[in-house]
C-alpha cells in the first residue's frame, strides 16, 4: 500500500470547487453525488445528515508519523460535504479520548497502513481503501452511462480493487482482472466467481486491446502505458501513484478520473452516515 506524501496532498483543499466542478463535467455528479451514487443513497437525505454530524480528524503519530496537512486536507473534504470536521488538537490515542469526552460523533484517522472513519454513535466503521474501491467504481459506471451488462477491466487486485469489482458486479458488470502477480488475480478470481462472470487476462497488453472501461487499482507507475491508451477508453484511477502518466491523462481528457484522497474520503463520510440516509 503506499504511503502519501505531503507533494500528493498540495492544493487538494484549495482546489476542491474546481475538482468538484470537473466530476459533474466528466459524470454528472459532484463529489458527494459520485459518493452517495456509490452507496445507493439519495444525496439530498444525506446532506440533512451530514450537517448535524461533528468529527474530529485525529492525527496518527506511529509509523513513519504525520504527513504535513494530511488531516487538515482531510477536514477540508468533510466540510466540503457539509460535514462539520476539524483536525483534533490532540494526536493518537489522547485524540480518541478527546474526541469521546467531547461528544463527537465520528473520527477519521489513517496510520501508514489503514485508514478508517469511525462512526461514535453507532459504532460503524469504514475503511479507505474499500470506500476508495466502491466510489471510482460508481463514477467509471456514470462515465460508462451504465454497468449492466459492461465489460470492465480491473487492474490491480488488492483493496481497493476487490472493492471496486464487487461494486460493479452489484450492478451486473461483467469482470476481468489484471494484476502484474498472477496469484493475486487468481486470488480475487476465488473470491468474486460465487458473485458473478469474472476473467483473469494474461497481460496488460491483452487486457486493455479488448477493454475500453478501465478501473486502475494498481499502487504503480505506467501499469497502463501510453502506447495502449485508445480515444474510446474510459478510465477511473483510484492508484497512487496514479497508473497512467500524466501524458496519458492529457490525452484522455474528460475521459479519466484521478485523485488522491477527495472521492475515497466522500466514500467513507456517506459510509458512516449511511443507516440514517434514505435509498436513490
Ligand atoms: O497514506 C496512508 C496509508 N497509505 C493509508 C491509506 C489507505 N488507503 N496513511 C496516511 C498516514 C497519515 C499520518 N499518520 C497522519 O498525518 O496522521
Amino acid at each position: 500500500m503506499t504511503r502519501l506524501v505531503s507533494g500528493d496532498i498540495k492544493g487538494i483543499s484549495a482546489g476542491l470547487p474546481a475538482y468538484d466542478q470537473r466530476l459533474v463535467f466528466r459524470t454528472g455528479m459532484g463529489l458527494l453525488g459520485i459518493a452517495c451514487h456509490g452507496h445507493g443513497v439519495s444525496d439530498v437525505s444525506m446532506r440533512e445528515q451530514m450537517a448535524s454530524f461533528t468529527v474530529h480528524v485525529v492525527p496518527v503519530t506511529a509509523g513513519q508519523g504525520i504527513i504535513s496537512q494530511f488531516s487538515a486536507t482531510v477536514a477540508a473534504i468533510l466540510n466540503f460535504l457539509g460535514i462539520q470536521a476539524r483536525v483534533s488538537p490532540q494526536t493518537d490515542n489522547a485524540g480518541i479520548d478527546l474526541a469521546c469526552k467531547e461528544g463527537v460523533d465520528g473520527i477519521l484517522m489513517a496510520d501508514d497502513h489503514q485508514f478508517v472513519g469511525l462512526n461514535l454513535r453507532n459504532r460503524k466503521v469504514v475503511g479507505n481503501s474499500e470506500e476508495t474501491g466502491r466510489v471510482f467504481a460508481a463514477a467509471l459506471g456514470l462515465m460508462a452511462g451504465g454497468i449492466s451488462a459492461e465489460e470492465f477491466l480491473v487492474v490491480g487486485c488488492g483493496p481497493v480493487g476487490e472493492a471496486a469489482a464487487k461494486r460493479l458486479m452489484s450492478e451486473g458488470g461483467r469482470i476481468t482482472l489484471f494484476d502484474i502477480d498472477p496469484a493475486a488475480s487468481e486470488r480475487l478470481h476465488k473470491r468474486l466467481s460465487p458473485v458473478g462472470q469474472v476473467c483473469i487476462a494474461g497481460s496488460i497488453d491483452e487486457a486493455l486491446a479488448h477493454h475500453s472501461l478501465i478501473l486502475d487499482a494498481s499502487p504503480a507507475a505506467n501499469a497502463i502505458p501510453d502506447r495502449l491508451l485508445d480515444a474510446n477508453m474510459r478510465i477511473a484511477a483510484p492508484g497512487v501513484p496514479s497508473g497512467i502518466s500524466d501524458m496519458g491523462i492529457e490525452y484522455l481528457q474528460e475521459r479519466v478520473i484521478h485523485d488522491k484522497l477527495e472521492l475515497g474520503v466522500a466514500g467513507m463520510a456517506v459510509g458512516l452516515l449511511i443507516e440514517s440516509a434514505s435509498r436513490e
